[in-house]
């Protein structure tokens, strides 16, 4: 069971009771007891504050909206008013039932949406297509309502209160810092604890196991959902009721957090890998090469930008589809189908402050396009909002290059392959761009294998020779490694690969 504190918050979901306190006119119930459910669903708007420290991720916030069988409840706004809620809990009507249009203005608007697909359509008709994912449309469908909880947090983030940095409820302390060495916020405690659950909560469990930019090591699905197993690094995993379990996912809850504090841009980025037929795992069938997997073994990758609008970026590995959140319906309806980005932009996203230590093909073809002031034959234009999937969404529909390239400081740069760089290099190519590192496919890199083979699956007993530590660090290396990252049309990356090819160093050419 990963040791961080969050695990005590996430436990309070599973069947092991642990206490909590209340406000000062309520003794402290038992976690998992029903009154607890029963207290906090009736009570959760009214005393979100009460918590020990105040600013502590509240495990019964959480709590409002993840149903008694832990999977994530849609439509509860753990946020609005109880009569909100009522309004909100009201089935929508299903994409075959057509609204009634009412007055003739309202019907062409209400006529358009109707035409819009919805993401739930979709799933279930494109997962049905593709055999090898055809399990996957209720896991999709429980990430993209995860994305909804995600949204309005994000939007109520100020007023609620939900900013700084978390606080360890069982220590009232600062959180422990992440496995990027930096202090855990709030909201990437509550978006990650979302997140593990739409993935390991869908109704067929076909994934089995998760990897989050905010846990340190990958997690069972067992694990997340508090069936009492262990993780990575003690023993057997058991796959929940015999679900198919065939993928593992991976994922960053909140990118460009920075951003939040500003009400700038951010965004939610996920991958979807098949669990390598014939490795020889544990009972679930999965280890940890099951994450350890170039980008090009992706079976689906996907986004979700929290912006003017929501927008969620999905490919299935034929295509890539846009799905635009409908505020009153809290339904996703498809506004971008096969989304295609331009061969050539003239837009180009990189963190300049840091291009004194860029190396020298990148800092060869910054120059070389400023002093021409065009690219691809277009007046060149600079964007930079500071969050991945806000410059890549923004490179996607209007065309240009988006850039993190290594610096001296970071060598292979900041983004992290895994659960950054590669699902966005599918969607990229999905689109007819390209994802680079500078010397060939984001898609084509393998992450760092430990250098230890074990005898059975994760468990960490076999090889004396390195400790359960050692082990875990290994993995660490391969879960969280960083890639030089250039994302956007074809064209654009063509000729940034191409100063490599001329500046760059040789041996690093694939
Ligand atoms: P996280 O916020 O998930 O750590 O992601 C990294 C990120 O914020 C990217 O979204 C963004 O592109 C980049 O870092 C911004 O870095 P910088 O502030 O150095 O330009």
């Amino acid at each position: 069971m990963s040791s961080g504190w969050h695990s005590s918050a996430v436990n309070a979901f599973s069947s092991r009771p642990t206490s909590i306190i209340l406000p000062s006119s309520q003794p402290s119930i038992n976690i998992g007891s029903n009154d607890f459910y029963r207290q906090s669903r009736s009570q959760c708007c009214i005393r979100r504050h009460d918590i020990v420290g105040g600013s502590g991720v509240s495990s019964w916030a959480l709590h409002s909206f993840i149903n008694n069988n832990g999977s994530i409840d849609p439509m509860i706004d753990p946020l609005a008013s109880p009569s909100r809620q009522q309004k909100l809990s009201q089935p929508s009507p299903s994409p075959s039932q057509p609204s009634q249009p009412s007055s003739s203005s309202s019907s062409s608007t209400a006529m358009k949406k109707k035409d819009l697909r919805t993401l739930q359509r979709f799933l279930e008709v494109e997962c049905w297509k593709l055999p090898t994912i055809r399990s996957l449309d209720r896991t999709l469908l429980a990430v993209s309502d995860a994305c909804k909880q995600i949204n309005r947090i994000v939007q109520r983030a100020q007023t609620d209160d939900l900013y700084g940095a978390a606080i360890d409820p069982t220590t009232g302390q600062l959180a422990e810092l992440n496995v990027q060495g930096e202090c855990q916020q709030q909201l990437d405690v509550l978006c990650n604890t979302l997140m593990l659950r739409a993935f390991c909560g869908a109704a067929n469990n076909a994934v089995c196991a998760v990897a989050s930019e905010e846990e340190p090591l990958p997690r069972s699905c067992a694990d997340v959902m508090g069936f009492n197993v262990g993780g990575i690094g003690s023993g057997s995993v058991i796959n929940v009721d015999g679900g198919e379990g065939k993928y593992v996912a991976v994922f960053d809850p909140i990118d460009g957090s920075k951003n939040i504090d500003a009400s700038l841009p951010v965004g939610t980025i996920f991958g979807i890998y098949r669990c390598p037929e014939g490795i020889d795992g544990d009972d679930a069938g999965w280890n940890i090469q099951s994450f350890l997997q170039r980008g090009t073994k992706l079976v689906a990758a996907g986004y979700c930008l929290y912006s003017a609008t929501t927008v969620l970026v999905l490919t299935l590995g034929s295509g890539v589809h846009g799905f635009t959140l409908d505020p009153d319906r809290q339904t996703f309806l498809q506004t971008h189908p096969n989304m295609r980005i331009p061969d050539v932009g003239s837009l180009y996203s990189f963190n300049e402050a840091n291009s004194r230590d860029y190396s020298e093909p990148v800092k060869e073809f910054l120059k070389t396009m400023k002093e021409t002031g065009k690219m691809g034959g277009k007046k060149v234009s600079s964007r930079y909002i500071g969050a991945l999937v806000a410059d890549v969404h923004n490179i996607l529909i209007n065309g240009g290059i988006y850039g993190y390239p290594a610096t001296r400081d970071n060598p292979n740069g900041k983004l992290r392959l895994l659960y950054e760089s590669a699902p966005m290099a599918m969607i990229m190519e999905q689109a007819g761009g390209a994802g680079s590192t500078g010397y060939g496919r984001i898609l084509d890199v393998l992450p760092p294998q430990p250098k230890k083979k074990r005898s059975s699956g994760g468990s960490a007993s076999g090889d004396s020779s390195i400790s359960d530590e050692e082990w875990n660090e290994e993995v660490g290396k391969g879960i969280h490694v960083r890639v030089p990252t250039f994302l956007g049309s074809v064209e654009n990356v063509f000729e940034l690969d191409q100063f490599h090819k001329y500046y760059g160093d040789d041996d690093k050419l694939l």
